[in-house]
């Protein structure tokens, strides 16, 4: 008999073939609004449950008697509290380094846009004000052969350090918990504390992953830290940086600007963000293009299908409750 998967976020319709196909799939309708009734009525039957985007705590998986695994189409599991899927053995997979290039490309793209002003000159443009000439107040800043700050040296991290030392001849600072000698060597980057890092750093780029240690890892204080001409990046997750204190620096110009994909809230309907010009707001891209969300489909399905037929899935978040 088919084993039964719940999907609980919109997943693309070849996924849900796919699935289909392997398993008797039950879908939460995110626009149907009731989701706990939702989850009540379908969780008691799921030996599996894919999907992303969703809080996922006791709450909800009470309802899940019979659980196994649950597969995220993510890299990132804060939605998740691992504790309890521990204590309940529950398996959690997730979806990384097929989405790492893609992440750090979508992190150099909002660097280069925040500094040469893109977005904001593109509106500019296109509402024709090209009559007049550019004025200086309207210049960007250099990228080549500054120095690039990344606070957290994990994959996506490493991408993005690749390249600004190789693309753009940057000097690579790090802050991260533990020292990286091979990529040192490969990137000649530094290590050193967070608050070096912030003080020297043109572009700081934020690619830790969300836990209790980095919650406001940048906040009021270490934005004080910061160059009056730095920027900004955050690709990870909005909760590492405070967001109140960076609109309060980017309103007092205590830095020049900020490239954000990632908020405190998603989605993010308003905020003084969106009034400022030296700010590129995007709405949690970073790994969303054609290839690599294929991609993240298509191993989140072998995760899920590995676990419920007793084979060890390829990428494991909490490996220690993995029994087949
Ligand atoms: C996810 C992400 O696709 O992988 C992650 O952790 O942030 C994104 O790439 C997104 O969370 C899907 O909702």
């Amino acid at each position: 008999m088919k084993k039964t998967v719940v999907g609980f976020s919109n997943l693309s319709n070849p996924l849900q073939q796919k699935l289909k196909e392997a398993f008797n799939l039950l879908m939460i309708n995110p626009k149907a609004g009731n989701l706990e009734a939702q989850f009540q009525d379908l969780l008691p039957q799921a030996d599996g449950m894919i999907g992303s985007g969703r809080v996922l705590n006791e709450s909800i998986l009470q309802y899940a008697y019979r659980l196994k695994v649950i597969s995220s189409i993510s890299v990132g599991f804060d939605n998740y509290d691992v504790d309890y899927l521990n204590q309940r053995g529950i398996l959690l997979t997730n979806t990384p380094d097929v989405l790492t290039e893609t992440t750090a490309d979508l992190s150099f793209a909002l660097l280069m846009t925040a500094a040469r002003r893109v977005a904001e000159l593109d509106q500019w443009t296109k509402q024709g004000n090209w009559r007049k000439t550019v004025q200086p107040t309207q210049y960007g800043v250099d990228v080549y052969g500054k120095t690039l700050g990344i606070v957290g040296l994990g994959n996506i991290g490493a991408a993005m350090a690749r390249r600004g030392r190789f693309g753009f001849n940057m000097n690579v600072l790090y802050y991260s918990q533990h020292a990286k000698p091979e990529l040192e060597q490969q990137l000649g980057a530094q290590r050193c504390s967070l608050d070096a890092l912030l003080q020297q750093s043109d572009f700081v780029s934020v690619h830790v992953a969300l836990n209790e240690h980095t919650h406001h890892l940048i906040g009021r204080e270490q934005l004080t830290r910061m160059k009056k001409s730095a920027i900004l990046i955050n690709v990870a997750r909005g909760q590492v940086i405070d967001e109140q204190a960076l609109i309060d620096a980017l309103s007092q110009q205590q830095i020049l600007g900020a490239g954000l994909d990632v908020y405190t809230r998603e989605p993010l309907p308003d905020s003084a963000l969106f009034a400022m010009p030296n700010v590129v707001t995007l709405p949690h891209i970073g790994s969303a293009t054609i290839e690599t969300r294929q991609a993240m489909n298509d191993l989140a399905f072998d995760n899920l299908y590995s676990a419920l037929n007793g084979k060890q899935p390829a990428y494991m978040v909490n490996p220690s409750v993995w029994s087949n």
